[in-house]
């Protein structure tokens, strides 16, 4: 077992709160436990493993009681950590849980680590690496898809298909390395063919995995989404109206925006990162021309772009040179006409006609309007469930906005029921691609008839790289800066 010593922390956020937990692990923490509780009934230090014991929080050496709490002790090893575990159930208040902390401390255990009973639990053979971070990717995880890939994680989806690969290419390297040990058993053409084979199964296998990060990180961080558009358009109303809230400061002075505000929203259980950006124009001080470089920045970066365009007043060459902007990223666009509570100045369907083919059908593409372009009114609210929907619809829509553009993928529909692994931590996604490099390096060696050591070499980085996510090969630094990310008390 690891952790010689028990550790104590609070492991619910600061502030007020119905209850808040004190929890110790480690070979004393029944120990400690029963030395500061009280039970309401029976003998002090007598305590019953997995019951909830109502009592009282004492000052041992004083007498003085603290706080009535409820209290869990769990003998080793059917625990979260594998160690000896006690949670109190406190008031949550920041006197009773600091005090009871304290006290706890002064038995004996040690304030512990961001993520140190997790990584107790890693240490101890409970969870592999990628379910311990899975953890804290539930912990984080902003909206019910993203909480959905941490689960399936955490059920050691991910780290269950890794050490599959892993446990194949290890087959195949110790055939591989029993010919370098005993040169008489020559390793046959056919077997080498074998080798090859496998190999390359394994590898693509690998790179199919790496690829479902892009996946991966639109449900973690969410889908970027810019609001872009001239001055005054509307863009900061647009972005009040999704979010149901006054966030941007909205002005009939164009513009007001000079910052990118952004914010996140729960849509439909994706999580998307709206950016309401400064309007694009030839800018008329610095400090617009700051705002408008920002707004070619949240361009670049977005995954998704609501152009705006204002349906009371003509488009003119500004609006043009935004939407060729958006085409030049090739981008995934949905052109909103706002303020139709005003009277029309120009007719959407003029819209066919322009010079742009990012604007992909919408989902009633069929309907009165032409696909990918809604109307609204931010004002009103009309149009924006429309606009919802088909910011879902684009969001589900698997693949390139156009041919041209292999890089982008995005979010599929997901069946809980079936949730295959999805990579969302740039970790593992830059060691599987390190083992599909070292794989490539092997299959040339092999195929430019290379000693069988040479392959095993190249072999055996791979399979390097796999353990390392799986956590069964590593280095200390690597589980530190892991475990340092968690919060105190997980
Ligand atoms: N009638 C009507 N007015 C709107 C609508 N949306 C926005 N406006 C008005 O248009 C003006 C500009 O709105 P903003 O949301 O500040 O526009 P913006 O695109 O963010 O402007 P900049 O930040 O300057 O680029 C304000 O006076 C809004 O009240 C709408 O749907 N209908
Ligand atoms: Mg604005």
């Amino acid at each position: 077992m690891n952790g010689a010593d028990t550790i104590a922390a609070i492991s619910t956020p600061p502030g007020e709160g119905g209850i808040g937990i004190v929890r110790l692990s480690g070979p004393d923490a029944i120990g400690i436990a029963s030395r500061v509780f009280v039970p309401a009934r029976g003998k002090k230090g007598r305590i019953k493993s997995r019951r909830m014991l109502y009592g009282l929080i004492a000052d041992p050496q004083t007498g003085e009681e603290i706080d009535e709490v409820l209290l869990t002790v769990m003998p080793a090893p059917r625990t979260y950590t594998r160690e000896e575990m006690a949670e109190i159930n406190c008031h949550g208040g920041s006197v009773p849980l600091g005090r009871t902390l304290e006290l706890v401390l002064r038995e004996g255990a040690r304030l512990a680590l961001p993520g140190e009973f997790t990584k107790r639990a890693f240490l101890n053979g409970r969870m592999d690496l990628t379910q311990a971070e899975a953890v804290l990717e539930l912990i984080r995880a902003k909206s019910e898809e993203a909480g959905r890939a941490a689960m399936a994680q955490l059920k050691g989806g991910l780290g269950g298909k890794i050490k599959n690969q892993a446990d194949r290419l290890a087959g195949i390297c110790a055939r591989l390395e029993a010919s370098i040990d005993f040169p008489e058993e020559e390793i046959e053409t056919g077997t080498m063919a074998e080798f090859l084979a496998g190999i390359e199964d394994i590898r693509q296998d690998i790179l199919v995995l790496a690829r479902t990060f892009e996946e991966g990180r639109l449900l973690r961080d969410g889908v970027k989404t810019a609001i872009l558009g001239k001055p005054n358009v509307g863009k900061s109303s647009l972005l009040n109206a999704l979010l149901g809230v006054p966030r941007a400061i909205v002005t009939e002075i164009p513009g007001t925006t000079r910052d990118v505000v952004s914010e996140y929203m729960d849509l439909d259980g994706h999580v998307l990162r709206i950016m309401d950006t400064a309007g694009i124009r030839e800018a008329a001080d610095i400090t617009e021309a700051e705002g408008v470089r920002r707004s070619l920045d949240a361009l670049d970066d977005a995954d998704l772009v609501l152009c705006v365009l204002d349906g009371s007043s003509a488009p003119n060459e500004e609006d043009f040179l935004i939407i060729e902007r958006i085409k030049a990223g090739n981008k995934r666009c949905i052109l909103v006409i706002n303020k139709t509570d005003l009277p029309r100045a120009w007719s959407v369907q003029a819209v066919k006609s322009w010079p742009f083919k990012t604007i992909e059908s919408a989902p009633g593409g069929a309907g009165p309007h032409p696909a990918g372009i809604i109307p609204v009114s931010a004002k009103t609210g009309e149009g924006m469930a429309a606009l919802k929907k088909g910011m879902i619809g684009s969001l589900k829509r698997k693949g390139p906005p156009t041919e041209t553009s292999p890089t982008e993928t995005s979010l599929t529909e997901t069946n809980p029921a079936e949730t295959s692994p999805v990579v969302t931590n740039i970790r593992h996604k830059s060691a599987l691609n390190g083992a599909a490099r070292a794989l490539e390096r092997a299959i040339t060696a092999i195929r430019t008839g290379m000693p069988a050591e040479i392959v095993s070499m190249e072999v055996r980085d791979a399979l390097h790289e796999l353990g390392a996510i799986t956590g069964q090969v590593g280095a200390e630094e690597i589980l530190e800066k892991i475990f340092a990310e968690f919060c105190i008390g997980k």
